[in-house]
This record gives C-alpha cells, sequence and structure tokens, in this order.
C-alpha cells in the first residue's frame, strides 16, 4: 500500500512474513477458519445478525452508494490493503491476526518468561472475557455515534474516510467476536450477540463506557474523536497487545495496523480546519484570533472554540483510562493479560512487586502528587503516556497558526479537567490546574467547554459538500489523496 500519507506510522509487526488470507470464503481469514467446522458455523450464524446490526446501526444512507475503500487482504506491512470501490455492506470483514512469533513468553507479572498461552487459562476465563467485552463494546459503539454524519459531509474525500473508520471498527468487533466466540464457548457466544444488543447512548441498554455514550454530532467532534478517542484505542491495544494470551496479542497487533489511518483522519480532518480558518483571517485581515464574530463571519471555525471542543474530547477520553489507582489493572497486569504501553521495551522487571509510580490527586482541596504502588497505578500510567501521546498531532497544529502569523496556540488542560472517574471524577479543576467551587466552575466552564452558542454555530456549517474535488467553507483540501488519487477524484459514487 502507497501509504495515506500517514503522519502515524502503523505499528511494526515484529517477525512479518506475507500470510495468505484465504479471501474467497464467506469470511476472509487467515485463522484456519475452514477447519474449524463448530467455529465456522458460529461465526456464520452471528454474520447475519451483524449485517443487520450494519444496516440499522451503521451508516444512515450511503449504504447502497460505492465508496473507495480499503480492505485488509494479508497481514504483510508492506502490502497488507487493496483499495477499490466497495458497497459498504458488501465489505469483506475478516479475521486477521499478525503472525505468531516464536517462543514469545509472557512479558509480565506473575507468569513473566512463561510460554505464552495458546488457550485461556482457566483461572483467568472471567477477567479476560471481561476485557475483550470492553475491548469489543467500543467498536460498534462508535460506528452507532458516528452514523448520522454522512449527510453533513464537507467533501467525498471527508466522507469516505468516515465509511473506511466505520467499516474498520465494524471489523475490529470481528476481530473480537473470534476471539470471544473461539475460546469461550457458549458464554462468549452470549456475548458476541449482546454486543450487537447494546446501543450508545440508549438508557436502557447503553454501551459499558462512557465516552461511547455521547453523540457525535458534528465534523469536529469527528475529528477530535477520532484524533483523541481513536488514540485511546491505539494505547489499549498495545496494552492489550502484550497480552500473554497469544490470540489476543495477535489480534491486537493487527487491529493497530488500521488504527494509524483513523487518528491520521482525526489529525489531518481538524488541521485543515485550521488551515482553513488561518487562511480566512489572513485574507480578511484579522489578526486577533478572539475576534470570534469577525471569524465566524467567514463561514469558518474561531480557534478558541476548536479549543474548547478539543478540551471536551480530550477530558471524556481520559475517563476511558478507568481510576489512576485501580485493583482491576493491577490483577490484570500481574495476571499477564494486558501489560503496560511498550511493556516489552521497558527497563524493569515487569513484575513491579516494590516499585512505585506518582499519581496526581485531590487532597484536602489541593492537588498533590503521591508515590503509590506501580502495580496499583497502571492506569495511570498509560494515561501519562496516552497525554503524551496526544502532544505530537497538537504541536503540528500549532505549527500551522505560528506559520499563519496568528498569536493562538493549543494546549491540554490539566488531567483533572472535567473528570468523571478516578482521582478527579467529581471534583471541579480548571484547565490550569486550580481546584475550583462548584460556584466558580459553573461560571467559568462555558468558555472552556462547548457551549449552546458554539453548537449552533457549528451547525450552520454542516451543509453538504458532494462536487469531487470541492470542499466546505470551513475546512481546506488535504495535501494528497488517498493511496495518492487525484483531487478531484470522485471517493463517493453517490447511489
Ligand atoms: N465508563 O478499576 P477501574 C477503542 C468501570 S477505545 C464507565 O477504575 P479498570 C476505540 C470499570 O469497567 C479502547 N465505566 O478501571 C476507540 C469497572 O467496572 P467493573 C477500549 C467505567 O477496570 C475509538 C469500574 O468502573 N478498550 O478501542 O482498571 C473508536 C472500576 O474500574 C469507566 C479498552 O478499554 C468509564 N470510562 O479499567 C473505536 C481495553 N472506567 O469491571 C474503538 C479493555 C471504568 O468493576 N478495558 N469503568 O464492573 C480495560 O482495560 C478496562 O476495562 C478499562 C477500565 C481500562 C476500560
Ligand atoms: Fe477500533
Ligand atoms: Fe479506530
Amino acid at each position: 500500500m502507497s501509504a495515506d500519507t500517514l503522519t502515524e506510522t502503523p505499528e511494526s509487526v515484529p517477525g512479518d512474513h506475507f500470510v495468505e488470507i484465504n479471501t474467497d470464503e464467506t469470511i476472509p481469514n487467515n485463522v484456519a477458519l475452514t477447519s474449524d467446522k463448530q467455529l465456522q458455523r458460529a461465526l456464520e450464524t452471528w454474520r447475519p445478525k451483524y449485517l443487520d446490526w450494519w444496516q440499522d446501526m451503521g451508516p444512515e444512507g450511503f449504504q447502497t452508494s460505492k465508496v473507495y475503500l480499503r480492505t485488509a487482504v494479508g497481514v504483510d506491512p508492506a502490502g497488507w490493503a487493496k483499495f477499490d470501490y466497495v458497497r459498504m455492506p458488501e465489505y469483506r470483514w475478516g479475521i486477521l491476526l499478525a503472525p505468531k512469533v516464536e517462543g514469545r513468553t509472557v512479558p509480565c507479572g506473575r507468569h513473566k518468561g512463561e510460554p505464552a498461552w495458546q488457550e485461556v487459562p482457566g483461572e483467568y476465563r472471567a477477567t479476560l472475557r471481561r476485557l475483550l467485552v470492553v475491548q469489543g463494546d467500543t467498536e460498534p459503539a462508535s460506528v452507532e455515534q458516528q452514523r448520522y454524519l454522512g449527510a453533513t459531509a464537507p467533501s467525498l474525500y471527508d466522507m469516505r474516510n468516515l465509511f473506511q473508520v466505520n467499516v474498520e471498527e465494524g471489523r475490529h468487533l470481528w476481530a473480537i467476536v473470534y476471539l470471544l466466540v473461539k475460546y469461550f464457548g457458549k458464554d462468549g457466544r452470549e456475548e458476541a450477540q449482546a454486543l450487537l444488543e447494546r446501543r450508545s447512548g440508549e438508557a436502557d441498554n447503553p454501551r459499558i463506557l462512557g465516552a461511547f455514550n455521547e453523540r457525535t454530532p458534528d465534523w469536529l467532534s469527528f475529528f477530535m474523536f477520532t484524533y483523541f478517542t481513536d488514540r485511546d484505542g491505539k494505547m489499549q491495544l498495545a496494552a492489550l497487545a502484550e497480552s500473554g494470551f497469544d490470540p489476543l496479542s495477535r489480534t491486537c497487533r493487527f487491529m493497530l495496523t488500521e488504527e494509524a489511518h483513523h487518528m491520521f483522519v482525526g489529525e489531518t480532518g481538524v488541521q485543515r480546519t485550521i488551515e482553513a480558518t488561518c487562511n480566512a483571517m489572513n485574507r480578511a485581515g484579522i489578526k486577533d484570533p478572539n475576534d470570534v464574530e469577525a471569524v465566524r463571519r467567514l463561514g469558518v471555525v474561531d480557534l478558541p472554540l476548536l479549543q474548547r471542543k478539543a478540551n471536551f474530547h480530550m477530558s471524556v477520553t481520559r475517563d476511558l483510562f478507568g481510576g489512576e489507582i485501580s485493583s482491576n489493572a493491577a490483577e490484570s497486569f500481574s495476571a499477564g493479560l494486558k501489560g503496560r504501553f511498550n511493556e516489552a521495551n521497558l527497563k524493569d522487571d515487569h513484575v513491579l512487586a516494590d516499585a512505585t509510580y506518582p499519581v496526581e490527586r485531590v487532597v484536602d482541596g489541593k492537588i498533590v502528587e503521591e508515590q503509590v504502588p506501580a502495580l496499583r497505578a497502571i492506569n495511570a500510567r498509560l494515561l501519562d503516556d496516552y497525554i503524551k501521546d496526544c502532544q505530537g498531532g497538537i504541536d503540528r497544529w500549532n505549527k500551522v497558526i505560528e506559520k499563519a502569523g496568528i498569536a493562538f496556540r493549543f494546549t491540554q488542560p490539566h488531567k483533572g479537567f472535567n473528570r468523571r472517574i478516578g482521582e478527579f471524577g467529581g471534583k471541579r479543576i480548571s484547565p490550569a490546574g486550580e481546584v475550583l467551587t462548584e460556584e466558580q466552575w459553573q461560571a467559568r466552564s462555558g468558555a472552556w467547554l462547548p457551549n449552546a452558542a458554539d453548537m449552533t454555530f457549528i451547525d450552520s456549517l454542516m451543509k453538504p459538500c458532494r462536487e469531487p474535488g470541492a470542499y466546505a467553507s470551513w475546512i481546506a483540501p488535504p495535501r494528497v489523496g488517498i493511496n495518492n488519487q487525484a483531487g478531484d477524484f470522485e471517493y463517493v459514487k453517490i447511489a
């Protein structure tokens, strides 16, 4: 594949050789599905239910349109995908595992150094099942959250990117369902069914994690979501790729290959929005980024509003790491089911019996840093790694603004800002990291999170643009086409 100028390089897949996948089968796969009749039957029973879910809860409209999509056809990093026009319901959702690494061992915890497990260890069955279900639940949830966005796509290029992300999140659901059905028998089949029944934002049967029940009401949210929330996907998948349960590790390693593009869509989407704003401001001779009325009259998004949008998505996504101090996370790590980010490359004993880790908490109305047993701070550490990982794209956004000569910088709010889960859950913390009273928060939070006027304004911009090569006023064209296609390429042939 000639990459879509990925700024996020796909995770490398160590020790690979091209593994032929069987694309003639109903379910393309590289797991020798035909040799396991029971598994094949279970998945072929699940498939029509998945397709029903896709029709009901997947992208609204456009299901008969031909979309220029990439489909995974192998696991060789140099040529794993092919591009072609596909109608979404006919997308080849397959099951792909990264190649087995011979001699792989459990990388962390009390079983460190033992051969990696090819079957589920009985004593960890319930914990592993829970991790799989939580991970699996986010995949269809995100498709549900994004289902109305096709109608207001700012270009065919962006519409295609949305649908690409959607079909791949669908494939991620397949990836997890494969593990549930293959390794968890009847329980696994029931969980696979339940994954199609929960609904994002539905009061009676919601998705499991908070952020996946929020709305993705507009394209700015979509770009922020794919930059910030898909990056939680990257971090969590990377941690699960360190699992001693080898089939999970291999599944996640391949999922990470697809994830890079989702974050690329988010980063470049925000960047192109910033470019359109800066260009319009300079053309109109507006120097002050806080002259919001004047900027909005140009039909572009003011930078302070983009910061508020980012603040919302960053804070909601940070909640996805769970409590900073967590005995669940300690147990998953010690059991060898879920490692840390880059576990294999970390220079410590990978057992963490005596180590400590600094965690910020609120004590007597002040934010203090405390040393906590590292085992119980696994989530805190992954969150810190995530916050560092977010900064690269933010720096690149700031470069665009600086080059345009506009005095504005995007920043990440304090870790405790607007949190519902963990040490800062329910506390009132400003982006600068001050502990506030409820009154102070009520008086000031409108400047930090999208307010009603912001949402009305964004809504007014969300007008579809469907001429090949044309873009809505508020977003600049991409520098390079998908798979190097020309600028006026028809990414979606609307039926
Ligand atoms: N909302 O010990 P605690 C992705 C629950 S994104 C609601 O603090 P733990 C994607 C928690 O379940 C990656 N509930 O946390 C991105 C627990 O309940 P139980 C998704 C929450 O267990 C974009 C209790 O509170 N993958 O792939 O250490 C598009 C105490 O929890 C929340 C994963 O998350 C919340 N935010 O960690 C598409 C990886 N947070 O079990 C896809 C798998 C916590 O006591 N999951 N709770 O009833 C995990 O590793 C862990 O379950 C978590 C939570 C990190 C999520
Ligand atoms: Fe995913
Ligand atoms: Fe993703």
